[in-house]
């Protein structure tokens, strides 16, 4: 709030606030009482009436109808008047019930025990106790809810009315209760187990880490069960403000699939158990888009298709009717959080004057695309095809794509552009959206086409001692250097070889090696053999960390991630070589008697521990492991495509299939 005033109009007895324009009443009984006015000048009740436009009507009308619900609720519960003194004015004084005195109270009861016996007193001043508590809770949540949308901007106020507006039109459709999710063909499923690699040495290695993925579990499921992580050293729950804090279990969906493939059949069995009885999306928790799209949905999506238990394809469906109103922006570029209870949305603060993230509103069409196949419901697919046509339409400095994106005016922030963090999943997703639409998707291949070879033109070369690496771009300037994030490049390159412009196959393939060696040489050149968050090519410096908070390692897969495609493409044996150094590396540096912990500098011998245990430990980089030591049988890449968070979604012959909504997006 910037400007505060208040002040009594006599009739009704109302405090205002006046935020910005606005002007709405507090909820506030006042008797007549005048409360000081803090900001000098403030206008008059009827003025700001005559000045009230729809949308400050219908906040008013929202704010009024609450304050008439605590009246009838205190008209009809309130147990006795004459015992809730009056108080001299405060905000709490006036909202708080005065309770009796200690003094009052055992007179009364000494005046019941002669008249109705002690039993029947002692119930009644039982009750008359929680009735006091229920209408003080009361109070404070309406006071509570008050200032909160008092301090809210006008756009996040015009967002919630806008989502109220559809919840009740929603509400309205759903009166005959919900619709079953419609049947629909199960895409053909191949190879979601066993993937025996056959010789001995190369079983024993997966069933290490098999042994690796139970311990992990094992220990979240002893000191975690229900949280979103766990920190391992100090044996108890953990999350971070992309779940909004609310216990959602993050670990356990984005573990399940990786469970499946690796036949822990139990342990499966007990993660859908806690997803059927706790897994609940009515919470007022402020969670990012991306992280539970990709997590969540990605999740319970391979969960359903790899065991077709309709329990997560339900909960998928769930969960993305909680995400659809961030959407709710003036351009369609969804915010990157939203909250699940009021449908508010709303930007990091760091990003770029409010824009949103190119990664993460890039990062959704895959998960979307299987929610229209899966449901009928034509909105998410028409919700992703229309951040790919906004972007196509835009300009991009130097064929680039920006990281930021502002969802008010739809103009791109500042000019930085990365294939790591902000920017890596965005195209990944253009590439993996034609390989999931059984390559008919040939706009989004394109699409990929035109951005990587802008990539490959301004932002990746060679360093002085060989190594091939990519940049970041910043306003015209190459930061050289790459994040471990990038390196998941690698295998990007190498799928998209196959059905590269101008027979570019070849050139792809050999890219994705070079990316894969450049990554590997970040891990080798480590004290700890485990790779740094970032590296530099710059100063004599070939792919090692300067800054001390870019020396850490948290558990991430895109090196593994890379070595894994480019196995499957080149069985090449030192991309096994390779992923059971860091098995090894990952187990001896890593492992705790309380489950896996990141570290905090890779350079030092005697590393701390930063105590989490990622949920994309378990969900990729055991996984893409354990691929990685079985046969090219187990999800083979012709019919499934990973998400970016590693869970496999089939692909969908659209050739044969039409998805609804997709007839009205020429
Ligand atoms: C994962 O959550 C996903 O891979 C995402 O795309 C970016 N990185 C993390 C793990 O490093």
């Amino acid at each position: 709030m910037t400007q505060s005033s208040f002040e009594v109009w006599p009739h009704p007895p109302v405090l205002y606030f006046h935020h910005q324009n606005m002007t709405t009443p507090a909820l506030l009984p006042l008797s007549g009482r005048r409360i000081p006015t803090l900001s000098p000048g403030a206008s008059s009740f009827p003025h700001h009436r005559a000045t009230l436009r729809l949308s400050e009507k219908f906040i008013l009308l929202l704010i009024l109808s609450a304050f008439i619900t605590l009246c009838f609720g205190a008209f009809f519960f309130l147990p006795d008047n004459s015992k809730h003194k009056r108080f001299d004015f405060g905000l709490e004084d006036v909202l708080i019930p005065h309770i009796e005195s200690e003094k009052e109270a055992r007179h009364s009861s000494r005046q019941v025990i002669h008249g109705v016996g002690a039993h029947d007193e002692h119930r009644h001043r039982e009750e008359e106790e929680s009735l006091r508590d229920k209408i003080r809770a009361d109070h404070e949540r309406a006071l509570q809810e008050a200032k909160e949308k008092l301090r809210k901007s006008k756009e996040e106020l015009k967002a919630e009315i806008q989502t109220e507006k559809t919840k009740v039109v929603e509400d309205l459709k759903k009166k005959d209760g919900p619709k079953p999710l419609p049947p629909v063909p199960m895409p053909k499923l191949v190879g979601v187990n066993d993937g025996d690699p056959g010789d001995p040495d190369t079983k024993e290695k997966r069933d290490k880490i098999r042994e690796m993925m139970k311990h992990a579990w094992d220990s979240y499921r002893q000191y975690g069960w229900g949280h979103n992580e766990l920190k391992p050293i100090a044996k108890k729950g953990h999350s971070t403000n992309i779940f909004g804090n609310s216990q959602m279990g993050a670990t356990i969906v984005d573990a399940l699939d990786t469970l499946y493939i690796m036949g822990l059949h139990d342990e499966f069995k007990d993660g859908q158990e806690w997803i059927e009885q706790n897994l609940d999306f009515s919470v007022n928790a402020e969670v990012s888009v991306f992280e539970v799209n990709i997590r969540f949905i990605g999740g319970l999506l391979a969960a359903y298709y790899l065991s077709g238990q309709e329990v997560f394809k339900v909960k998928a469906v769930q969960l993305a009717e909680k995400l659809l109103p961030a959407f709710n922006t003036p351009t369609g570029i969804p915010w990157a959080m939203v909250n699940l209870k009021s449908g508010v949305g709303r930007n990091w603060g760091w990003a770029s004057a409010g824009s949103s993230i190119l990664a993460e509103f890039g990062t959704l069409h895959m998960e979307f695309v299987h929610l229209t196949y899966l449901t009928g419901n034509p909105a998410y697919y028409q919700k992703v095809m229309h951040i790919r046509k906004l972007l196509a339409k835009m300009d991009r400095p130097n064929g680039l794509y920006p990281n930021y994106l502002n969802p008010r005016t739809g103009r791109w922030g500042q000019h930085h552009t990365s294939v790591g963090g902000l920017g890596d999943s965005f195209y990944e997703y253009l590439l993996k959206a034609w390989l999931m639409s059984d390559k008919t998707d040939t706009e989004a291949r394109k699409t990929y086409d035109d951005a990587i070879e802008a990539i490959e033109r301004h932002l990746i070369r060679k360093s002085n001692g060989g190594l091939t690496f990519i940049g970041e771009w910043k306003n015209g300037h190459l930061e050289r250097k790459m994040g471990h994030l990038t390196c998941f490049a690698g295998g990007m390159f190498a799928l998209g070889a196959d059905g590269s412009p101008d027979d570019k196959a070849g050139h792809y393939l050999q890219l994705g090696a070079e990316i894969a060696h450049t990554c590997h040489e970040s891990y080798d050149r480590t004290v700890l053999k485990l790779g740094p968050e970032a590296f530099k090519f710059d100063s004599g410096l070939e792919a090692v960390a300067v800054r001390q908070n870019e020396k850490y390692y948290i558990l991430r897969p895109e090196v593994i991630e890379t070595y894994w495609y480019m196995w499957r493409f080149t069985h090449d044996p030192k991309y096994r070589q390779w992923g059971w150094e860091a098995v090894q590396a990952i187990d001896k540096y890593c492992r705790v008697s309380g489950g896996f912990s990141g570290v905090k500098d890779v350079y030092s011998s005697n590393p701390t521990y930063d105590d989490v245990q990622q949920s994309f430990f378990l969900a990729e980089t055991l996984k893409y492991l354990y691929l990685l030591f079985s046969s090219d049988e187990l999800l083979p890449l012709e019919n499934w495509v990973f998400n970016t968070e590693a869970h496999p979604l089939p692909v969908l012959h659209l050739g044969n299939i039409t998805l609804p909504g997709s007839e009205t997006q020429q």
